[in-house]
């Protein structure tokens, strides 16, 4: 499924965009499946979402709880269970035998639109997995896009580059991957209170540069119904706000291979 191009990105900047990897009708029966269960938060009818009678609420509220909506959507389950994402996925991870315990199914990102022009987060940056002594990929993360996202449409962004940090044959917890990476100016510039305005957010070159000549950049997941990204787990990422006037539609899962599931468990 990953072009020699695609995997060399993929090694080089920890995540990589593969376009039309579903059709039509299996992204619409998992957008219809979703849009469902906000029918009883009455956000949405028949099918279609209705937010006329809705303010736009502040980042970070995504105008709902996860709680309320649920993962547990068959129709979703289906897409990451395809035979695509298991072709990726096995790609990338060599065939490794695959821990199902940590994560156990996918997850449903939706953010409904919110007030106000889009912004950097300087907040919320993490890793879902430690750093691990073995220095392996533990796992990747797929990104399935369900409905049209365009620039400052609430994307997830990733860190380019930013897996290839830390690993230096150490335990490290996810939460100290966070508070270390700022050693690096492009860290320290990204999670900087207070942030710099939109339009004067910018790395230069040394930023980018800083560390072992590793390309560091901020990627934003934007896309077509269908499309699909894959991160390398230990990329920094973050949610982001959606300055756009529709829901922002994304499914994902992390596939963990077994030996990190048993490195997490016992940390040496
Ligand atoms: O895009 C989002 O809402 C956040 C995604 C995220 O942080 C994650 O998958 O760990």
């Amino acid at each position: 499924m990953l072009t020699p191009q695609q995997q060399a990105e993929f090694e080089t900047s920890g995540v990589v965009k593969v376009r039309s990897v579903f059709s039509k009708p299996e992204i619409s029966r998992a957008r219809t499946a979703i849009l469902a269960r906000f029918e009883a938060l009455n956000l949405s009818r028949n099918g279609q979402w209705q937010l006329d009678q809705r303010p736009p609420t502040n980042w970070p509220d995504k105008g709902y709880s996860a709680k309320q909506i649920g993962n547990k959507i068959a129709e979703v389950e289906c897409l990451l269970n395809a035979p695509p994402v298991k072709q990726i996925t096995d790609n990338v991870l060599a065939h490794s035998k695959l821990d199902t315990q940590i994560f156990k199914r996918p997850q449903i990102l939706v953010t409904l639109p919110n007030r106000g022009a889009w912004h950097m987060p300087h907040d919320g940056w993490h890793v879902d997995i430690p750093r691990l002594p073995s220095g392996q990929r533990p796992g990747v993360q797929i990104f399935i896009i369900l409905s049209e996202i365009q620039p400052q449409g609430g994307g997830t962004l990733i860190v380019s580059g930013s897996h290839r940090l830390l690993n230096n044959g150490e335990f490290i917890r996810s939460r100290d991957v966070t508070k270390r990476l700022p050693q690096y100016s492009f860290f320290r510039k990204l999670m900087a209170t207070p942030h710099p305005a939109p339009d004067q957010y910018q790395h230069t070159e040394s930023d980018t540069k800083s560390q072992a000549d590793i390309p560091l950049d901020i990627v934003e997941l934007t896309g077509a119904p269908g499309d699909l990204y894959l991160m390398d787990m230990r990329a920094l990422h973050s949610a982001a706000p959606n300055a756009s006037h529709r829901p922002r539609m994304m499914a994902t899962h992390r596939f963990l291979r077994a030996e990190t599931a048993v490195e997490i468990a016992r940390p040496s």
